[in-house]
Parts: C-alpha cells; sequence; structure tokens
C-alpha cells in the first residue's frame, strides 16, 4: 500500500487570518502531496520495504538502503512532518494548554509563557529550512530545531508540537516576517491534537 496524502479535517480557509488559504491549499497539495509521491517513488526501488510505515523508516534510517537513504530522510521526513503539522493546528485554536499537555508543559517549563517563548526562539533560530519540535525525550518534553525535514523520531524522540518554518509555510503572507508568523501560528494551535500526540 503506497503512502497517502492524508485529506485536512478542516477548510484551506478555516486558519484565517493567521494563515491563509492560498498557503494552506500550495502547502498541503503541493508540497506534502510531493513528499509522498517522491517517497513512494524512492519505496517502488526497494519493495521489501513497502511493509514499513513511516515512523518505522524515520527511526532507523541506518537500515535504509544507501541508494534511496536521502530520498527517504528528506521526502518520508516531509510526510511525517505535515501530517502531524496538520492536526496540531486547527481552527479555534491557540490559547492555554489543557490535558496532558499542560502537565507536560508545567513539569519541563513551568509555565506555559516560558514554553511559548523557547518554541518561539527555537523556531526563529533555525537557519534556512526546518522545523521547531517540542518532543519527548526520556519521557521529558523538551525543544530543539531540525533542519531540513529532520525529525526526532531519528533520535529516539517523540515527536509533540512541530511549527514548519520553511519560507513555503509562511512567504505569501508574512514573507520575510517569520517572527510575526509565528506569532500568528500559536493561535491555532489545536491543544486536542496535541494531547492525542501526548496519549499515543
Ligand atoms: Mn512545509
Amino acid at each position: 500500500m503506497p503512502f497517502e496524502l492524508p485529506a485536512l479535517a478542516y477548510d484551506f480557509s478555516a486558519l484565517e487570518p493567521h494563515i491563509d488559504a492560498r498557503t494552506m491549499q500550495v502547502h498541503h497539495d503541493g508540497h506534502h502531496a510531493t513528499y509522498v509521491a517522491n517517497l513512494n517513488a524512492a519505496i517502488d526501488k526497494h519493495p521489501e520495504l513497502a511493509s514499513r510505515s513511516v515512523e518505522q523508516l524515520l527511526a532507523d534510517l541506518a537500515s535504509v538502503p544507501d541508494d534511496i537513504r536521502t530520498a527517504v530522510r528528506n521526502n518520508g521526513g516531509g510526510h511525517f512532518n505535515h501530517s502531524i503539522f496538520w492536526t496540531v493546528i486547527g481552527p479555534q485554536g491557540g490559547g492555554e494548554p489543557s490535558g496532558a499537555a499542560a502537565t507536560a508543559i508545567t513539569d519541563a517549563f513551568s509555565d506555559y509563557a516560558t514554553f511559548k517563548a523557547q518554541l518561539k526562539a527555537a523556531a526563529l533560530a533555525q537557519f534556512g529550512s526546518g522545523w521547531a519540535w517540542a518532543y519527548l525525550a526520556q519521557g521529558k518534553l523538551t525543544i530543539k530545531g531540525f533542519a531540513n525535514q529532520d525529525n526526532p523520531i531519528s533520535e529516539g524522540g517523540v515527536p509533540v508540537l512541530g511549527v514548519d518554518v520553511w519560507e513555503h509555510a509562511y512567504y505569501l503572507k508574512y514573507q520575510n516576517k517569520r517572527a510575526d508568523y509565528l506569532d500568528a501560528w500559536f493561535n491555532t494551535i489545536n491543544w486536542n491534537g496535541v494531547n492525542q500526540r501526548l496519549a499515543g
């Protein structure tokens, strides 16, 4: 079964005015769809990998054959990162965390304001294309920037909440103002989606 582009659970315009509909459309139907197509093209060369999930592939890149390892890292990472991203943002998002997210954030960062400031700082500090991720490392919520489409799962982490800072995620509306995009993005966080990741 080839990898498939997951449907968005909301309309492209649902995150307006924070994230514009055109950006959402190009991001999902363009960029994410291309990662899926390129991942499938890579796996087609090694049918013995076809039974692996994208999580399994990324968690053990060393076992992926040399000739497709970079393609799987980049396009599998792109597929995995975006599949999470669409579920941890949504309409009527933002505000203070609830449930398991609130507990994990309080335990590791003492309060949400500190967590938010550190996630924003990591996202601003990521030079060029990449992500800032909040993820579980040895069970504790941790924040770090990742280049390109790398994901904490390849370091043994459990990805919880990531923000895409590739220019394609914001350039149409925010141009070079990554900080403005990030401030707006916090208003789209779907804490129910984050809590489902912590429960999984
Ligand atoms: Mn992206």
